[in-house]
């Protein structure tokens, strides 16, 4: 819990309550407690019945499914021989419904140039590159990694894979060659689909020719299609391998029909870090994972009819996957998507993209909060945020202080903020409020949604009494939660099922209040949150000691104003002198093994480092130090008490 004690204070004097505003209530999905507690109880009653009800209203079935649930705690399988297609679901569907002419994705590119597609050209968009993808030879099954930036293509990409049973595995295109070599060696990729390059902050940054370094060392990929984005000469294509995307893709029929799919036939994989250095490749599927998406975006999110709903995050972490496509579009929601930086051309982007496109809901990440806060309210105030209903807050827990900031500055004072708990592992949203209905707490995530049962435990696995901290599991089985890691069942079992018996763990502390409502408390492993995305130490770790000047090397995250955690790396060195250039030095070593989110803020270089006597690297006093607090605790298992005085020195 030490990882997050300075927020754990905050947290536990924060007795502010917020009610919806009545106006909001009167007309949202969930209006009245009750109406929550009903539906929550049946859910977790007759938890069957009420699935079998919400799958056949919310889903299309090309063949019904002939049993709701099967199997126990790891090993699942829901809506047992049913035939559906997440493309269908969030096209066809749609179009059925009505919607063709209505916008699905609204998109503005960093530059400033714009595209909007009705779920009538999206279909026809994702049926030319699922005709494509069927012409390379990717059939039902295959891994296609997708590298890109966030241009329509990309979801188009996500739904043409889904539409012909492909399974996408996408890597947010910060990620270094290494870690795409990495993502496509363990999933057994055939093809990888990125582009030539992507803006950012007006510069356009290379993709194809990272890609072109992964693909050296992986040998399972057979052809990469490439998207003409930025337009930048010299992008290297390969005779017999790479594909231009407007060869390849454009002359297609517009007409694919969607393949009628397994309710369990994998969706997708997406790599995320997980307590050791390897990166997990999370696998879900098909039918609960969108129904999980759809109905909790609905509940969540009480979408209506003419929202502009804007989710802003990439489609390369989950809440892109479960907020920007699969959950929004299988609900016929209109999306805003944007390409680049918040703060390009200058730091009133965001506000700039709300007013111009009146965007209703607006779904964000504590730390671009925190970044607004710090580029100043001017930026807020030049612009017309007046259409905003609703604001959302996911990735990390969301501090009081930045909480009010964005109540006021941004929802001014009328729209309810929806906290969201959840994981890559659990598909979509697990712990929010319900806009209409529930008063909020600043830094709570309140309540579960229907379908939920949260366990908060303690080591033996015995629940713990309100307003105690405890490990927090969900004790039944949901239709989004994960179906496994890719390759690895073993790690799948060990890490999520076997401490504590029956029930899924998340990884995550938490303690209930006397209002039943949930406050998460970090993480219990070794596991850091920068800027709301998941790292593993070891995983920074091991990326150090793979520079030859690096002996050891412990990484720890310490608090930080911007990112809620940064990270701190103390490494003992050979062979070199410890000064600024070697510190340099490893910071972009780290960047080009794992991505430049990986950077050490920090680099500290030590004698030793600190380990108990059974060789325990001691991270709770590396943490102390690196937060420039005084170690506190016991340090009596510590082996070389002299080693302490020496890490604050700074030079080995
Ligand atoms: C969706 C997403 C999951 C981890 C999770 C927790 C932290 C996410 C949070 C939150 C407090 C929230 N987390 N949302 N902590 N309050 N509202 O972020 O998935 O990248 O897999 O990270 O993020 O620690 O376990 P993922």
């Amino acid at each position: 819990m030490s990882d997050a004690s300075g927020q754990i204070d905050h947290v536990l004097t924060e007795d502010r309550s917020f009610p919806p505003p009545a106006e909001f209530t009167e007309r949202a999905v969930f209006s009245s407690q009750s109406q929550y507690e009903e539906v929550y109880a049946r859910a977790r009653d007759d938890r069957d019945g009420f699935w079998a009800e919400e799958a056949k209203q919310h889903l299309h079935w090309f063949e019904p499914f002939t049993k709701v649930f099967d199997g126990q705690t790891s090993k699942v399988r829901w809506f047992v021989d049913g035939k559906t297609n997440a493309s269908y679901n969030c096209l066809d569907a749609q179009i059925d419904a009505g919607r063709g002419d209505k916008n699905a994705i609204v998109w503005e590119g960093e530059p400033g140039d714009t595209r909007t597609l009705t779920y009538r050209e999206l279909r026809s968009e994702v049926c030319k590159c699922a005709a494509a993808l069927t012409e390379i030879g990717i059939t039902a099954g295959d891994v296609v990694s997708i590298y890109m930036p966030m241009t329509p293509e990309l979801p188009i990409a996500m739904l043409a894979c889904a539409r012909i049973g492909a399974i996408h595995s996408v890597v947010f295109a910060g990620f270094s060659s290494e870690s795409i070599a990495d993502r496509n060696n363990d999933a057994g990729a055939k093809l990888v689909i990125t582009a030539d390059g992507l803006y950012r902050r007006g510069k356009v940054l290379p993709l194809k020719e990272t890609v072109d370094e992964a693909l050296e060392k992986s040998p399972t990929v057979k052809n990469c299609l490439v998207l003409r984005r930025t337009g930048n000469d010299n992008v290297p294509m390969t005779e017999g391998r790479d594909l231009w995307w407007h060869d390849t893709v454009d002359h297609q029929s517009d007409d694919f029909p969607a393949v009628p799919l397994d309710s369990e036939a994998p969706l997708f994989i997406l790599y995320t870090s997980g307590s050791t250095g390897k990166p997990k490749g999370i696998l879900h599927t098909t039918a609960g994972y969108n129904l999980w998406a759809k109905r909790t975006f609905q509940w969540v999110f009480d979408h209506r009819e003419d929202d502009v709903y804007w989710c802003t995050a990439d489609c390369g972490w989950i809440t892109g996957h479960s907020y920007v496509v699969y959950g929004p579009m299988a609900a016929g929601a209109t999306c805003l998507m944007y390409e680049g930086a918040p703060n390009h051309p200058a730091e009133d982007r965001f506000w700039d993209l709300v007013e111009k496109y009146k965007v209703t809901i607006l779904y964000t990440a504590p730390t671009a909060v925190r970044a607004f806060i710090k580029w100043g309210d001017e930026h807020v105030d030049k612009h017309d945020l007046s259409s905003l209903r609703l604001l959302g807050s996911v990735g990390e827990g969301i501090n009081p202080e930045a909480w009010m900031w964005y109540h006021k500055k941004i929802g001014g004072e009328r729209c309810p903020i929806v906290d969201t708990w959840w994981q890559t592992e659990t598909g979509g949203i697990m712990m929010s409020p319900l806009p209409g209905i529930t008063a909020t707490k600043p830094g709570s995530c309140t309540r579960p949604l229907p379908g939920v049962i949260p366990s908060i435990v303690d080591e033996t696995g015995k629940d713990v009494d309100p307003n105690h901290g405890g490990m927090l599991c969900i004790a039944e089985p949901w239709p989004g939660m994960l179906r496994g890691i890719w390759g690895d069942e073993q790690r799948f079992v060990e890490q999520y099922w076997s401490m504590i018996p029956g029930k899924y763990l998340t990884g995550d502390n938490a303690r209930m209040d006397s209002d039943g409502y949930y406050w998460i408390m970090g993480r219990i492993d070794d596991v850091i949150n920068v800027s709301g995305h998941r790292l593993s130490t070891i995983e920074v770790e091991s990326a150090l000691v793979s520079h030859e000047a690096v002996c050891e090397a412990a990484v720890v995250g310490r608090e930080d104003a911007l990112k809620g955690q940064a990270i701190a790396a103390f490494v003992t060195i050979r062979g070199r002198e410890p000064n600024e250039e070697l510190r340099k030095e490893l910071k972009m070593h780290v960047r080009k093994q794992i991505g430049a989110l990986a950077q050490p803020d920090d680099i500290r270089f030590a004698a030793t480092l600190p380990k108990t006597r059974s060789g325990k690297i001691m991270r709770r006093l590396l943490r102390d130090v690196a937060s420039g607090r005084e170690v506190a605790g016991d340090t009596s298992t510590l082996e070389d008490l002299s080693v302490l005085a020496k890490l604050n020195d700074d030079e080995a």
